[in-house]
């Protein structure tokens, strides 16, 4: 069994404010938000990081993006836009070794990012 944080999120070990869920997906409000938005969306399906994803996860990758592209659809603010980010390992400044989607929004990002 999984120990990261986002393990014991899906199995409600710990407490987090879930926005989004399906059989596939889970998504959160990010404990530390980087911008007025910052939602995480996780496979239910653990993959420590992108390096560990093959074809197999093809869909569920997928379905990660449409599930971040549907709530910025619903909160109001896909048109304004918004940055989604996988971090990979330290050089990609990866701190939780669960795959995770970042969701960014409501204000102006920068490029190119620090
Ligand atoms: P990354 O650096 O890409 O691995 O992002 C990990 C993110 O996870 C970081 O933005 C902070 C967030 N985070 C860490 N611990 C928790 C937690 O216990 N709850 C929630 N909701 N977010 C967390």
């Amino acid at each position: 069994m999984s120990d990261t944080i986002f393990s014991k999120i899906i199995r409600r070990e710990i407490p987090a404010d879930i926005v989004y869920e399906s059989d596939e997906v889970l998504a959160f409000r990010d404990l530390n938000p980087q911008a007025p938005v910052h939602v995480l969306f996780i496979p239910k399906r653990e993959l420590a990081t992108l390096n560990d994803a093959g074809q197999t996860d093809a869909l569920l990758l997928g379905q990660l993006l449409l599930a971040a592209a549907d709530y910025a659809r619903r909160e109001g603010f896909a048109e304004q836009g918004y940055r989604t980010v996988v971090n990979c390992n330290e050089d990609g400044g990866q701190t939780v070794f669960y795959l995770h989607v970042h969701l960014l929004a409501g204000r102006r990002m920068h490029w190119p990012p620090g």
